[in-house]
């Protein structure tokens, strides 16, 4: 890895990248190698690899034992958990859901031809804004659906007084927020249910997995049956069901993350911190703080750019990082409601969401976990440095040599 100096050494005028090798966004975190592999060979020694194992069942109880909430169920991903909470909640018509997401939160209704109704954002802090949800509410709304974006949660409350009020069914995609709090209770035991992702790119992953956390006893009992085909016993059906169920080695994966869970966090909260000190100050540059009286995972670091104030887009930052090697993502460009069949359904949704356009178009989420060190960040923030103060030589520089610039331009 080389430190630049000079914006005539970037990669993108035919230099040598700052970085070798790929640096990822969503580089998965790796526990103790050794008890992992212990995991699978008692998993293999036992046969037993799915349905509800000993390790799944392990996994769950851990899970909740530290969220504090009565029932997790785990499940094979994220998506499935909410496909199945969605269904298991009875939600029906039109849910209310912010477009500032990953895809898989309105697919979940949309392939149960429940129809998302995409709800603006709080421009800060990028989670659902409840003054828009009221006002989004019609006699077809059977719920809302909140998403703790970056791990930021939402406004708990105000979204829970709405949901009561109009007798709606409130869920969380808690899918970031494993480890965060709002008010200082654990995600993970607000509105009916609260849902998790334990995929890979997540900091505490299960290589594929999700699962859903609830206070409910009788919703808990409904969603195990639908995670398991409906069966209530051998030979025994009583419900319609899916296979949702999260496998034996998936389970050892997650024991094993959940063990090294504080030192996770502790690297991407010391990486958060270096970001923020390196970026401190730069014209057109913004950090998503998160809040220091809550608890939090700090497993995204994201970035606003806003490109009249930079001197640059953010779009040609983009380029420049990914020609140095760093694999910055513009999580969640372009929202849900301009993606299809979303954008075809809706067209006119636009209108009503200004603050999801703008975010859309300014945020960069960057490189961080265990891999990610700060030289790493150092030399990504140098860059990003470079960028902001020599943004119109580079853009200049760039047309002269008649490179396409406009490739990644909204
Ligand atoms: N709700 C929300 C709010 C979510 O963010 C997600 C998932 C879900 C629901 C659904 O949960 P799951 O069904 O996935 O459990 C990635 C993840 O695949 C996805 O889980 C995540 N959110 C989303 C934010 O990010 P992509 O399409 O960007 O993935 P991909 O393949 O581009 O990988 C991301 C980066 O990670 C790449 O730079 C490569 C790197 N990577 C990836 C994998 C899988 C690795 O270095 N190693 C790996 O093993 O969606």
């Amino acid at each position: 890895m080389g430190i630049k100096t000079a914006y005539s050494e970037l990669a993108i005028f035919g230099n040598p990248p700052a970085f070798t090798e790929p640096l990822h966004v969503g580089r998965p975190n790796i526990g103790d190698r050794e008890r992992l592999l212990q995991r699978i060979n008692d998993m293999l020694d036992r046969r037993w690899l799915s349905n509800h194992g000993p390790f799944v069942q392990e996994f769950e109880a851990e899970v909740a034992r530290r969220l504090g909430v009565k029932h997790c169920i785990a499940m094979c991903n994220g998506t499935v958990a909410l496909e199945i909470a969605i269904r298991a909640l009875g939600l029906t018509g039109e849910v209310i859901v912010p477009s500032f997401t990953f895809i898989a939160t309105a697919h979940a209704l949309q392939w149960q031809e429940i129809t998302p109704v995409f709800c603006d954002i709080n421009e800060r802090t990028h989670t659902i804004d409840p003054a828009a949800v009221e006002r989004m509410i019609t006699p077809r709304t059977t719920g809302i659906i909140g998403v703790h974006v970056w791990g930021q949660p939402c406004e708990t409350e105000a979204l829970t007084r709405i949901a009561e009020k109009r007798n709606l069914q409130l869920l969380f995609d808690a899918s970031h927020a494993f480890g965060c709090s709002s008010q200082g209770w654990n995600i993970g035991n607000f509105g009916r249910a609260e849902v998790f992702s334990f995929h890979a790119t997540k900091f505490c992953n299960t290589f594929e997995g999700g699962a859903i956390t609830t206070n409910d006893n009788e919703l808990a009992a409904k969603i195990r049956l639908m995670k398991n085909f409906g069966f209530a016993g051998y030979d025994n059906v009583i419900y319609i069901g899916t296979n949702g169920k999260m496998s034996e080695v998936c389970a050892a994966m997650g024991l094993t993350s959940l063990e090294s869970l504080d030192s996770f966090i502790q690297a991407n909260r010391e990486n958060y911190e270096t970001y923020r000190r390196e970026l401190a100050g730069l014209p057109g540059v913004r950090m998503v703080e998160f809040d220091a009286s809550e608890r939090c995972n700090y497993q995204y670091i994201i970035i606003e750019i806003d490109d009249a104030e930079a001197g640059i887009s953010r779009d040609l930052i983009l380029r420049i990082l990914h020609a140095e090697n760093i694999l910055a993502r513009r999580y969640f460009y372009p929202g849900c409601h301009r993606m299809e069949p979303y954008r075809s359904y809706f067209p006119h949704a636009d209108l009503l969401l200004p603050n999801t356009n703008a975010v859309a178009r300014r945020v960069l989420v960057l490189p961080t976990g265990t891999t990610v060190n700060e030289t790493d960040i150092s030399a990504i923030c140098g860059i990003i440095r470079l960028c902001i103060l020599h943004g119109q030589q580079i853009a200049s520089e760039l047309s002269k040599s008649e490179v396409d610039t406009t490739a990644y331009v909204s």
